[in-house]
Order: structure tokens, then C-alpha cells, then sequence
């Protein structure tokens, strides 16, 4: 989705007037420097403060946590990808025709922060896959990569032979192997794709994405001017929305008055209750099913395998600050990392 936020919009809307300019001039070198190893630590293991009253630096504290701040704002709209386009499809007859293939990348998820991951088509997550009640579906899948893997539709209900768990309903796909899912899209709602095959690394290392199936019947389908679907993944990658980490996400753009829907997922190992400032939002959907009775949250925890449907009206303008409330997994004495991105608010 675009917006049509710039630095200078930005700046308008936080208040913050001058001040910022200078102080990120030189971060951008600081870009695709350091090449991670792979490891279960996360990379971000914050130190928590124990010896709150020893002196510091804290004007270093306030000039690094002015610079992550600074870099967000040049990145913005920096990332056609970060929310995800539909996967194109070819048609057979009355079938739409998916290509996935599975390869190992180097994926950068803040400046300097590249490791070594998994991806769909190129991406961590991969392309979002949109579809309609009722499609007949082809998934086929290449394996680039130098192991072993399968795809589960997590929250679709296929026919047990196209569930694609290895050695239970299909073997695996080897190295440079090819394999065919096919079936006809059921329940709808939001959904995710993903590895199912040494999942620990190849989840939480890349292979995942988001899976939507629109109802046929869109009447009961509520009517929102925008929306975004963010996929939290931690671990491998460190603590990341759509694959990239602060400064490195992108906000969330509505105009005052407007109704957006977020469709968040968990692809992790951990928890996120995801907090929203400044106004509430309300849950609509579980595991892609509508809520008898939805209910309001300004924190919304999120499990692994979770996904929620909430719609936000936006009733001020502002930069609304949009995080993780797990602190460790969006600060440091550095600034500010991982799973934060602002809900930008326009007149
Ligand atoms: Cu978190």
C-alpha cells in the first residue's frame, strides 16, 4: 500500500519541527555492513539496566535514540515491499496457478543488521497470497535451497493430503525438487503459509507468509478505507514486522476520520502484545473467524500460530507510536529496534 508520507509531512504532524535534519546525515554508509551467523540467540538480547543510578552518557543516549528516529524517516517509502503485494497468479482452465520458490537469501532487517535466511520468492515473509472462497488453487513449489522442505496451510482446511507435513501426508520436497498442492479455497479469513519441515529454522528463518481468503459473500465483510496485515516474527531474525526491524519498518497511514483494518499474525517463538497509542482498537476476528461479540483492546497479545482481525478508527492526526510492549523486544539504550512502527494520522 502507499502513502503519501514524506520527511517533510512527518515532521509537520509530530511537531518536531527542526532539530532532525542534521543529525542522521552520516547513518546511511551504515547500511548491508555486518553479516550475521544464524543462531537461536536472539541478536537482540537486550541488557536490561540493573544500575539505573550509575552516571551515563545520556546525552549519547538522546543523539542515538534521535538518530533510529531520523533513519526511519529517510526510509520512508524507501520499501515497496514491506506491505506485500498479492502473488500473480497464471489461470488453467478455472484454476489460478501459483509459483513459489523456496531460496536462501541474505536478508537485511535494519541498517547493518544482514543475516542469513529462507524466502518465498525472494521475500522474509514471502508474497501475500489473496484469493477468493471457492478458487481452485495449484501451489507449485521449487526448491532452491540446500535442504529438505514442505508447506502447511496454517489455518486452512485442506484435505489432509495437501496439509504438507513430511513423512505423515507427502514427502518431503528435496533440493532442487518440485511439488504440486492443489485444492479448492475453504474457510475464509486470515491465514498464514509456511514451512513444515525442520520448522525451527525454516519458520522463524523465512518461510512464512500470509494466506487471505476473502469470503464470496462479501456483505458481512466490514468496510474499511485501508489495510495492513503485519506478520511479527522473532528469534533467527531478531524482532521484526514484515521482515524488517525499526528503523527499517514502515508506519501505517490513514486520513482522519478513516477506518483501517490490521491483520496481524504470528510467525515466532514468543508472545507480542501489540500496543497501539493514542486510540483503541477494536478486535473483530480470531484465527480468521468474526467474533460473536467483538470488543475493544489498546494492547492486543498475540500468540505463535495467532491471528487477529482489528479495525482502527482514526480520530486524531498524529504520529501514533505502534509497538511490541514487550520492552526488550523494541529498545535499547541504542534506541529504539524491532517491532515498533508509528500509525501516521492525516488531516
Ligand atoms: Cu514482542
Amino acid at each position: 500500500m502507499s502513502n503519501g508520507i514524506d520527511r517533510k509531512k512527518f515532521l509537520q504532524l509530530g511537531g518536531l519541527g527542526l532539530g532532525l535534519g542534521a543529525v542522521g546525515a552520516g547513518l546511511s554508509g551504515n547500511r548491508l555492513t555486518n553479516v550475521s551467523s544464524v543462531s537461536l540467540a536472539s541478536p537482540h538480547a537486550a541488557t536490561l539496566p540493573n544500575n539505573l543510578h550509575q552516571e551515563v552518557d545520556w546525552q549519547q543516549i538522546d543523539r542515538d535514540h534521535e538518530a533510529k528516529v531520523q533513519t526511519f524517516i529517510e526510509n520512508i517509502g524507501q520499501d515497496p515491499d514491506f506491505w506485500r503485494q498479492p502473488l500473480e497468479f497464471t489461470m488453467d482452465g478455472d484454476t489460478k496457478v501459483f509459483e513459489i520458490t523456496c531460496s536462501e537469501v541474505m536478508w537485511e532487517t535494519e541498517p547493518g543488521k544482514v543475516f542469513a535466511a529462507f524466502a518465498y520468492n525472494g521475500l522474509v515473509p514471502g508474497p501475500e497470497i489473496r484469493v477468493t472462497e471457492g478458487d481452485s488453487l495449484r501451489f507449485i513449489v521449487h526448491n532452491e535451497m540446500n535442504q529438505s522442505t514442505s508447506i502447511h496451510w496454517h489455518g486452512v482446511d485442506v484435505p489432509n493430503s495437501q496439509d504438507g507435513v513430511p513423512f505423515v501426508t507427502q514427502p518431503v520436497i528435496e533440493p532442487g525438487a518440485t511439488f504440486t498442492y492443489e485444492f479448492v479455497a475453504p474457510n475464509p479469513g486470515s491465514h498464514m503459509y509456511h514451512a513444515h519441515h525442520n520448522s525451527l529454522e525454516q519458520v522463524v528463518g523465512g518461510l512464512l507468509g500470509a494466506f487471505i481468503i476473502e469470503p464470496k459473500d462479501k456483505r458481512n465483510e466490514p468496510v474499511v478505507d485501508g489495510e495492513f496485515t503485519m506478520i511479527l516474527n522473532d528469534s533467527f531474525l531478531g524482532f521484526t514486522i514484515n521482515g524488517k526491524s525499526f528503523p527499517y519498518t514502515q508506519p501505517l497511514t490513514a486520513k482522519v476520520g478513516e477506518r483501517i483494518r490490521i491483520r496481524y499474525m504470528n510467525e515466532g517463538l514468543m508472545i507480542h502484545p501489540m500496543h497501539l497509542h493514542g486510540m483503541p482498537q477494536r478486535v473483530i476476528a480470531k484465527d480468521g473467524y468474526y467474533l460473536p461479540a467483538p470488543y475493544f483492546v489498546d494492547t492486543l497479545n498475540i500468540a505463535p500460530g495467532e491471528r487477529y482481525d482489528v479495525i482502527v478508527e482514526a480520530r486524531e492526526a498524529g504520529i501514533w507510536a505502534f509497538h511490541c510492549h514487550i520492552l526488550t523486544h523494541v529498545e535499547t539504550r541504542q534506541g529504539l529496534f524491532g517491532m515498533v512502527t508509528p500509525l501516521i494520522i492525516e488531516e
